[in-house]
């Protein structure tokens, strides 16, 4: 815990809440409304966990080479942090769920490539990373629930599978979306979620050479409970934006409404991009919380990554561009 006197405008973690807290409250009296009695829903067992190590194909793959040029400003997080402190509701609405994220199957794994290209196609995941140009990257993660950590992800430049997609002049936005299958994802049950969970980027930030899709971390392959075998990182934004287990990019000239922001449009946007000066309604977005040291820093305008990404934004002035 904290031991300092805070300012006015600070807020302890604990007052900052996760990000679902307002819905869940919402919902459970909707359901106790409509006599459901599932609405506990964390009750529900977790599917088995498989007792042998599986063995990842693309393992022979990694350590990939590091690219200097991306590095995290602080130490890296610990492994066993990172890869247990999550966020993937599918697998559950709390950090917990590293354990029941095992039951995912990550193989045979297809990646769908459809809309506005010049040919829609479907990539087996070991294909695609056969054509990709694997580099391994640090950076900082800011969760929106003001938490972070710095990591070595692998994976390759978006720019890459964009170009592979080949979309049409008309395309404006990259939809992403994660798997659907309640049958290993508990969380899937919980109806009034809106599923697939689903993220989206403008052309112009999909094709930035900050935007990374991630196979790997710490020089392995990704770990199911990370997003395994394909995930986003966009770092200057919050981290509902870094989709995970993706298996569908959509091309399209509309805006999509994304998960968090069909939930709860009112505390979670489109664009999300961080920014310390405009709060989250629920809690000050001016510090965050190291996940390794637990000690408060200051958060940094777009994450720290402003000098590469503001202008992406310039002319869009009248957007929510920091919720
Ligand atoms: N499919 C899916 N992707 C997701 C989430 C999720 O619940 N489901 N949570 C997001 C949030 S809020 C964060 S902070 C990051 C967490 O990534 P990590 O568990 O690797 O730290 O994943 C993001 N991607
Ligand atoms: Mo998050």
């Amino acid at each position: 815990m904290l031991i300092r006197n805070k300012q006015g405008w600070e807020i302890s973690e604990n007052r900052a809440t996760s990000e679902d807290v307002f819905l869940n409250r919402r919902h459970l009296l909707k359901m106790m409304g409509i006599g459901g009695l599932i609405a506990g829903g964390s009750s529900l067992a977790f599917p088995g966990i498989p007792g042998a190590a599986e063995t990842d194909p693309s393992a022979a793959l990694y350590p990939v080479p590091r690219n200097d040029a991306f590095v995290g400003g602080r130490p890296i997080t610990p492994e066993e942090i990172s890869t247990t402190y999550n966020n993937f509701y599918e697998f559950g609405s709390h950090k917990n769920i590293s354990k029941a994220a095992q039951a995912l199957k990550v193989r045979p794994w297809t990646v769908k490539i459809d809309g506005m290209v010049e040919t829609e196609m479907e990539i087996g995941i070991d294909d695609l990373l056969a054509k990709m140009p694997l580099e391994e990257r640090v950076y900082r993660h800011r969760c929106v629930e003001a938490w972070s950590m710095v990591v070595p992800w692998s994976g390759f430049q978006l720019s890459e599978l964009v170009k592979l997609a080949a979309p049409t002049t008309s395309a404006k936005y990259l939809v992403m979306q994660t798997f659907e299958d309640k049958s290993v994802a508990s969380g899937q049950k919980q109806f009034w979620y809106p599923w697939p969970y689903t993220e989206a980027l403008t052309m112009a930030e999909a094709t930035h050479e900050l935007a990374f899709m991630v196979t790997g971390m710490y020089g392995k392959p990704m770990p199911k409970q990370n997003g395994a075998p394909l995930r986003l990182a966009v770092p200057w934004k919050y981290g509902f934006k870094q989709i995970k287990s993706i298996v569908r990019f959509h091309f399209t000239d509309k805006r999509p409404e994304t998960f968090w922001e069909k939930l709860n449009s009112r505390e979670y946007g489109f664009w999300a991009n961080v920014n310390p000066e405009v709060r989250h309604p629920r809690w000050s977005q001016a510090t965050e919380r190291d996940l390794e040291t637990g000690k408060r820093i200051p958060t940094l305008m777009y994450n720290g990554y402003a000098n590469e990404v503001a202008s992406l934004y310039k002319d869009l002035g009248n957007e929510r561009l920091f919720m």
